[in-house]
């Protein structure tokens, strides 16, 4: 197989938990450091356009979002396995809902400390103003929200290590990625946030200490050149009962539902009923196929 590749950065919340899975399935990858702002020239070719970190890429297949990356390393190395039950839909909770009161809470803490030019990315990014005095003033409502979610975790945990059980879930990296992050970024709020919550603070350890499996490190040069002297992969079958009633060959348009929305546009490889794929090629690197979830994205004839 060919390398896995993520495109991250270390302060990067949904990188963490690729990285993550990765520690749980004891893989080796392959890391390229992105900018945490536009513009990501080593990027943007190999998406077509989509700017958000992470970005998982083996050969000529380029995986956009944490779920259609979480969900390919799954496919590929299946032992342990980590999705279980109902446990892609716990991805999205922790991923939005539990996401934006970690948000609010990091951005009140920090808020005075962030560079103009990630003030001015970001805005452009979610396509509304970086109001630093409504952060502040929705921090201390979000702490409650904060708090009533990692409640759900404690809960969760009952006796066992993790929500998954005796081993780690999708569930635990999800939430994790919020509890890491905010404990990376603001200190001491994630500890008065944590006090009283025991399990949660012993399974945040246990959760670090997995690791990040074998991590090294490749210049955005040699991943470009990996997707230039690469083909992809056999796409999945496409799904015939698409809502869509989607084509193989249609040129269609993808974008993300929520911030980030610019379009990428591509021939449609295959959708199923949890992911799309879309062949895009150029003069520099030949085809290559980019993969999004389905859930969260809206798919488009262009
Ligand atoms: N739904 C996406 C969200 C990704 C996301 O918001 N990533 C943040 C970094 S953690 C981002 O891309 N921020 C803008 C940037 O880095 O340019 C996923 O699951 O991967």
């Amino acid at each position: 197989m060919a390398e896995i590749i993520l495109h991250h950065y270390d302060t990067s919340p949904f990188s963490e938990k690729p990285r993550v899975m990765f520690g749980i399935k004891g893989l080796a990858w392959r890391s390229v450091i992105q900018p945490v702002i536009m513009p990501k020239p080593d990027l943007i070719p190999l998406t077509g356009g989509y700017r958000r970190i992470p970005v998982m890429q083996i050969g000529a297949d380029v995986y956009c979002d944490s779920q259609v990356i979480l969900a390919e390393i799954e496919r590929r190395a299946p032992e342990p396995r980590v999705a279980r039950g109902a446990d892609w839909a716990a991805n999205i909770w922790a991923d939005r809902l539990f996401f934006q009161a970690t948000v609010a809470v990091v951005f009140g803490a920090i808020g005075d400390h962030v560079p103009k030019e990630f003030i001015e990315d970001r805005e452009k990014l979610s396509g509304r103003p970086f109001d630093m005095a409504a952060m502040k003033a929705a921090a201390g409502p979000m702490k409650a929200q904060w708090r009533a979610q990692a409640a759900w975790i404690e809960d969760g945990l009952g006796s066992n290590d993790f929500l998954g059980g005796s081993t780690p879930s999708l569930a635990d990296i999800a939430a994790y990625m919020n509890v890491w992050w905010l404990s990376g970024a603001a200190r001491s709020e994630a500890a008065a946030l944590l006090a009283g919550l025991p399990r949660v603070t012993a399974w945040r350890a246990r959760m670090t200490a997995i690791g990040h499996g074998a991590r090294s490190e490749m210049s955005g040069a040699e991943a470009l050149d990996a997707a230039r002297t690469s083909d992809p992969a056999a796409a999945p079958p496409h799904d015939d009962a698409d809502s869509l009633g989607l084509i193989p060959g249609e040129a269609v348009s993808v974008s993300s539902d929520d911030y980030g929305r610019d379009p990428i546009e591509g021939r449609l490889v295959a959708v199923t009923p949890d992911q799309v794929i879309i062949a895009r090629t150029s003069t520099d690197l030949g085809r290559v196929h980019v993969h999004f979830p389905r859930f969260g994205y809206i798919v488009a004839r262009a």
